[in-house]
């Protein structure tokens, strides 16, 4: 555990795992659903990737901002939105977070800096730029995070993005979540030369960390973070973790090695590597973290619940939410 993470009280550790945690829930429980059928959409999962989202979003602030991708639940919830809210929105209910119109891949909550989970590959980074030149123009310190993948990272958009935040010296993160593939494209086959060289080419800093081990996320991310707030310049961390699911639900990945999901969730899983490293650390009990497992279980419960009974949207609903009034 480094300097950063050693300082997190005992409810910071909690909430830490509570929110990882929730991710774990819902993620599988929106596996299950969509398998009976009872889910309309198409549906990414992020379950194996939840210390980098809450690993990082612990560092920010509510009114601080993040980006997301096709792959947003996790983000979405490490960043503060209602887990109830979100499971409506997946079930595409009038209750739901942006009013059952959004679904999975458009998750946002401008009210907890979620600006939007994003369809295009790579989308998201741009955006992300921009609430970093709002913080710039206004002459805040608050830094944005553009949670992108692999895949996004051979994007023109992501390119772009990167010159654009070294040449305004933006205070903005870079969050690459380097899950091994880009749909059934191995990374280390697409993306041409280093990953940290081609970063540092543009002028930002790097950093490379193991995407299962919050502490070590939480340690480096606090320090991106903070450096970017300060104006150091931009700055890319490489998170190194993997999505036990398939890139979609109804996906056989059979691209994968037999057995290659099985050997991460057994040897590196990061709800266990965070049980083993905050027992044995003295910094909270399992019974306590048993508990939490427990209220997080009875959650989820009541969020599928509520959205299996939820109203659709109506013919009502059709010509709202069009335009945004200012
Ligand atoms: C601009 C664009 N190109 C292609 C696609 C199709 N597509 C959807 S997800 C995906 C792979 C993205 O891989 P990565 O960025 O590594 O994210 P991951 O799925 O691994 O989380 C692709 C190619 C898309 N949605 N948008
Ligand atoms: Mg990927």
């Amino acid at each position: 555990m480094g300097a950063n993470s050693a300082s997190l009280s005992k409810e910071q550790v909690l909430d830490a795992f509570r929110r990882m945690r929730t991710i774990r829930e819902f993620e599988d429980r929106v596996h299950i659903k969509n398998q009976s059928g009872e889910i309309p959409g198409f549906i990414h999962l992020s379950a194996g990737q939840e210390a980098s989202a809450v690993g990082i979003c612990m560092c920010l602030a509510e009114d601080e901002h993040i980006t997301s991708t096709h792959r947003g639940h996790g983000h979405s919830l490490a960043k503060g939105c209602d887990v109830v809210a979100m499971m409506d929105e997946i079930y595409a209910k009038r209750s739901g977070l942006c009013g059952g119109k959004g679904g999975s891949m458009h998750m946002a909550d401008l009210s907890k800096g979620m600006i939007g989970a994003n369809g295009i590959v790579g989308g998201g980074v741009p955006l992300a730029a921009g609430a970093a030149l709002k913080s710039h123009v206004l002459g805040l310190d608050k830094a944005s995070v553009a949670f992108f993948g692999d895949g996004a990272y051979n994007e023109g958009a992501t390119l772009e993005t990167m010159n654009l935040a070294k040449v305004l010296n933006l205070p903005m993160v870079f969050a690459m979540e380097n899950n091994g593939y880009g749909e059934a494209t191995p990374a280390d086959y697409a993306i041409g030369g280093d990953v940290l060289e081609r970063a540092r080419g543009f002028g930002l800093e790097t950093y490379a960390v193991d995407g299962h081990d919050f502490f070590a996320v939480y340690d480096v991310a606090s320090r991106a973070i903070q450096d970017a707030r300060e104006r150091k310049g931009p700055v890319l961390l490489h998170i190194s973790l993997y999505r036990y699911y398939g890139h979609f639900e109804g996906d056989a990945a059979s691209y994968r090695p037999e057995g290659e999901a099985a050997t991460v969730r057994e040897e590196k899983d990061c709800l266990m590597l965070f049980r083993c490293d905050a027992v044995t650390g003295g910094l909270v009990s399992d019974a306590e973290l048993d508990q939490v497992e427990a209220e997080v279980t009875a959650l989820l419960d009541a969020a599928v619940e509520h959205a299996v009974a939820a109203e659709s949207p109506g013919a009502e609903d059709l010509l709202t939410d069009v335009y945004a009034s200012y």
